[in-house]
């Protein structure tokens, strides 16, 4: 049987980990995986998420199974922060899952369950793992313009084009804040008008949210997410607590099915049978030092102002960047940078250029020239700049 395998593609971005690695060099600069470093190169464990682990050390008395949805504390807990103090609860199905990639998952699993006909649109680009996952599913796929290269910015016009095309009831993945790879964010008055188009077209949005509170603040990043469940009678959404509590290896996520009150049940029971179906309960540690986090005002206000550091550390990162870049090349190509948010910016340039400054510069970054922001750090901004200007010359 084994035999039989074929070789998988490898994930490009969990590749360079590995050539970063591997490369000699002493001053070799690590823009690759989107995980979050303080100025020192680290990433720490959050003070809150410290507090969290030793009160739970002191009063936890059983580690015996939770419930298959996960604790319903939890998932009350990550509806307020996404959804606000006032989400109605009544519309809101949810599990806890094993990251924001599980959640994900589980949200293309009930798609599949109750609509195998539907079509999940993408942006062009996105997070590869989307695709990959919905080809695994053997769903149905396309892909709606989202980037445009010669401004930085969104393809505003090319979006609406594509997304008036959406047939009713197909799924539109948007990502709620913080673009990956892009770093390019549709504005509120553009949120507003892609919340009319999927509207009018009867499509189901399903918002996958992994860096709530890296890009303008927890409540600015969650804006779009807000606006949508207000607007659209069903909404999915798939979030993640790795980057915003920094609790990566802990798989943390929440998948949320909005809807109808009265098929409440119903989702919540398909949501737990998928749950069951896939690994039966979901991981509880991360999940807990949400809700412990959440639901406890010293806690949060502490983790709320290093989220805040979290997030300014990386918008004065972009900030240096686009100057050192303006500085070095003579021009205003890379001013975008300062307008994204989150932690990536896709450069623009060349794989070509990427490759060069892998090989010249010992600076790595994801192929399509995506780089991680809070990989920078005051020293190495300039060398980045100097790097990006003699590989585009
Ligand atoms: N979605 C996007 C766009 C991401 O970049 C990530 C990775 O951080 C995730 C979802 C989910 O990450 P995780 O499964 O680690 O929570
Ligand atoms: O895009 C990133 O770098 C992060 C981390 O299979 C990540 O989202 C990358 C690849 C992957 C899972 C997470």
């Amino acid at each position: 049987m084994l035999s039989a395998l074929k070789p998988q593609p490898a994930d490009k971005i969990l590749q360079l980990i590995q050539m970063y690695r591997d490369d000699p060099r002493e001053a070799k600069i690590d823009l690759g995986v989107g995980v979050y470093k303080d100025p020192t190169g680290l990433t720490p464990v959050m003070r809150a998420v410290k507090a969290a682990e030793a009160k739970l050390w002191q009063t936890e008395t059983t580690k015996t199974y939770t419930g298959l949805a996960g604790e319903p504390a939890y998932a009350a807990a990550m509806a307020k922060m996404i959804l606000g103090e006032d989400a109605a609860a009544d519309r809101i199905a949810a599990i806890a899952t094993p990251g924001g990639t599980g959640a994900i998952r589980q949200a293309l699993e009930l798609i599949k369950l109750a609509s195998p006909e539907a079509t999940v649109w993408l942006s062009n680009p996105t997070w590869p793992n989307h695709p990959s996952i919905i080809r695994y599913l053997g769903i149905p796929m396309r892909e709606y313009r989202y980037f445009d290269a010669e401004t930085g910015g969104v393809d505003f016009d090319g979006m609406m084009a594509d997304l008036a095309g959406v047939k009713e009831g197909d799924v539109v993945l948007l990502h709620g804040c913080c673009h990956n790879p892009t770093g390019a964010n549709p504005n509120a008055v553009e949120w507003a008008a892609i919340a009319d188009v999927l509207e009018k077209t009867g499509a189901i949005p399903l918002i996958d949210l992994a860096y709530q509170g890296f890009g303008d603040g927890l409540e600015e990043d969650a804006a779009a997410t807000r606006l949508i469940a207000a607007r659209l009678p069903e909404v999915l959404i798939a979030a993640s607590c790795s980057k915003n509590f920094g609790i990566y290896r802990e798989r943390t996520g929440v998948l949320m099915a909005l809807g109808d009150p009265a098929l409440k049940p119903t989702v919540q029971a398909n949501l737990n049978f998928l749950n069951r179906q896939n690994f039966s309960f979901p991981p509880d540690h991360g999940a807990r030092l949400v809700t412990m986090i959440l639901t406890d005002a010293e806690l949060t206000a502490d983790w709320k102002s290093e989220l805040e550091e979290v997030r300014l550390n990386m918008l004065t990162l972009r900030q240096l960047l686009a100057d050192a870049l303006r500085a070095e090349t003579g021009s205003d190509r890379f001013g975008f940078i300062g307008q994204h948010r989150g932690m990536f910016s896709r450069l623009g340039i060349t794989a070509d250029q990427v490759e060069r400054l892998r090989s010249e510069h010992g600076i790595y970054m994801v192929g399509d020239s995506r780089l991680n922001i809070a990989g920078l750090n005051r020293n190495t901004v300039p060398v980045l700049a100097r790097a990006v200007a003699q590989v585009i010359r």
